[in-house]
């Protein structure tokens, strides 16, 4: 192998958002000489591109920061309980100046190419502008929601107004004001872009082509006397995500749902329906995404939510979804997002009956009418998962690509490591728990670092995944997934995007048992002195 002295560098991390920035600060501590590339000009990842109106979080503020620092959770005040993305972006540039990260940060840098050099021992890393750079470990910090999809709509390319996708939104602010909006897409993004929108555009027309169930966020500031509380039990915290199934600060209720009565269930559904942030997603009754009579009594509930809040019945049963049950694509939360459809200067159109066939060079041609814009916003989603990794040229031992390791569905080691690719380490691989992220992203980061010390205490300079270790692993996450509604819905969840070419069927596309779960299996690897890897 080349030696340490002869590489560029011992680590590069791919990506300067939450996973990378935690990450370099690890390899730092080890001692090891890291280098990011990151494509943006700016830290922060999600929070970077997604600038779209509206943005923010849905989990609480104050469980999503890092957790790793006393002085940082100290230091550091959210506003609100949602905090808006300004806010959360100005959060990873204030973790970037107290932690001096930038100095090893290389931004405008988006890495085009790695391959592996098994004589070397080293991964060769080629940027865009055609530069290269050689390191001994390979992490990747590239996101699970990253990739951005447009819909492949002929003419997509011709429009004269401005359009954009809401993770592609320009720095400069985009003034709505008696504009003519579109808004494609109705998930997460759009939802949160279309009730933000609606506040100051001439008129919307949203195009919705399946409905999701969205449930109150909830939002308010911070009061000072919840900050003090909130700082004082950060510890308490962080422990109770720990615990939680997907480290949210909601658990869901022991109880099924048919264990108690009629009138029970709708006091509890309605507690939750007025309790902010995804309470009622995840502190739901226990079996309401596993029994399919206990997800309609929650579905039902939900769907007349609905039909009290918009004034169109016509418009409310467009609305509410059919064809898949509440909780079983990820809840959108809104503020006051069913009431925009109230509004004269909004029209909901359905985009399963009447489909987009064009877009034109003055707006969006359906199958029964052409509608003119001055704005057309995607709200359209992500390549998600694998998406990011399916943009690099990733190239193992013997040169096999990891596209094509993966052409029957990804397959890893815990969601860290890939058999054929050595010291390549995923932050947010497929097949990792997700959740609250950045509870996952510092889960992820702290296990890679403990394997690279491990190696390093030992002299070791080599690590790939068994091919015993990812079939036990891909089994487990077979199994954890079997009888989840959630998996039965095309969603990112698994592995559906139909503007992405080999993307129309449900995969096994992410870990879906408990971040507990996830962890006791990993802890176990490490614990075993890592024998699911082989080490050199
Ligand atoms: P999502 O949840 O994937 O939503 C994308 C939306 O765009 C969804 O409503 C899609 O409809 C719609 N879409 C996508 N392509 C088209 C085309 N070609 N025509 C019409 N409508 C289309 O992405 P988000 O950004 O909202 O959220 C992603 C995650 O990011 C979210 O879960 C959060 O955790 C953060 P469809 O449902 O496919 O019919």
């Amino acid at each position: 192998p080349a030696s340490a002295a002869a590489l560029d560098h011992d680590a590069i991390v791919i990506g300067a958002g939450l996973s990378g920035m935690y990450q370099l600060i690890r390899l730092r501590e080890l001692g090891l000489r890291a280098r990011v590339f990151e494509a943006g000009s700016g830290v922060g990842g999600t929070w970077y591109w997604n600038r779209y109106p509206g943005a923010r979080f849905d989990s609480e503020s104050w469980s999503y920061g890092y957790s790793f620092s006393k002085e940082l959770l100290q230091d550091w005040s959210w506003s609100e309980h949602f905090a808006p993305q300004p806010e959360t972006l100005r959060y990873c540039n204030y973790v970037a100046d107290k932690f001096d990260l930038r100095r090893d940060i290389q931004f405008h840098s988006r890495v085009a190419s790695a391959h592996w050099q098994e004589g070397d021992r080293a991964w060769r890393v080629t940027l865009e502008d055609g530069s290269h750079h050689t390191c001994r470990y390979l992490i990747t910090g590239i996101g699970v929601l990253s990739t951005p999809t447009l819909p492949r709509f002929e003419g997509i390319d011709t429009f004269g107004g401005q359009s954009f996708h809401t993770a592609r939104w320009p720095h400069e602010k985009v003034d709505f004001a008696g504009k003519r909006v579109a808004v494609i897409g109705t998930g997460a993004t759009g939802v949160q872009t279309i009730q933000e929108v609606a506040k100051t555009a001439g008129h919307l027309t949203v195009f919705q082509r399946t409905p999701n169930w969205c449930a109150p966020l909830h939002n308010r500031p911070i009061t000072e006397e919840e900050q003090q509380r909130i700082k004082a039990s950060y510890d308490e915290i962080f422990r109770h995500c720990r615990e939680t199934f997907s480290c949210f600060v909601h658990t869901p209720d022991p109880r099924g749902t048919f264990e108690v009565s009629k009138e029970e269930r709708e006091a509890f559904y309605e507690q939750l329906y007025a309790s902010p942030g995804f309470g009622i997603w995840v502190g739901n009754f226990k079996d309401m995404l596993t029994d399919r009579a206990a997800n309609r009594e929650i579905s039902d509930f939900v769907a007349n939510k609905i039909r009290q809040r918009v004034k169109d019945p016509t418009v409310a049963e467009m609305l509410i979804p059919r064809n898949h049950g509440f909780g079983t694509r990820r809840v959108p939360l809104e503020t006051r997002y069913y009431e925009v459809y109230n509004q004269p200067n909004v029209l909901l159109v359905d985009s399963k009956a009447t489909p987009i066939q064009r877009i034109t060079p003055t707006g969006v041609q359906t199958s029964d009418a052409h509608y003119e814009f001055d704005i057309i916003v995607y709200a359209t989603g992500f390549d998600a998962l694998t998406g990011a990794f399916d943009r690099i040229d990733i190239r193992g031992e013997g040169g096999l690509t990891l596209r094509e390791k993966w052409a029957g569905g990804a397959q890893t080691l815990v969601g860290m490591l890939v058999e054929d690719f050595p010291n390549l380490f995923m932050v947010l691989g497929p097949h990792t728990a997700l959740g609250n992220i950045p509870r996952s992203i510092e889960y992820n980061v702290e296990w890679i670092t403990a394997l690279l010390r491990h190696m390093q205490t030992r002299g070791l300079t080599r690590a790939e995944a068994r091919a015993e270790g990812v079939t036990a692993w891909t089994e487990h996450v077979k199994g954890v997934g079997a009888g989840l509604l959630t998996n039965e819905v095309d969603s990112w969840m698994t592995g559906v995007n139909s503007n992405v070419e080999g993307k129309q069927t449900r995969v096994i596309a992410r870990y879906s048992g408990s971040a507990p779960e996830y962890r006791a299996w990993c802890d176990a690897v490490a614990a075993g002195g890592y024998r699911e890897l082989d080490l050199a």
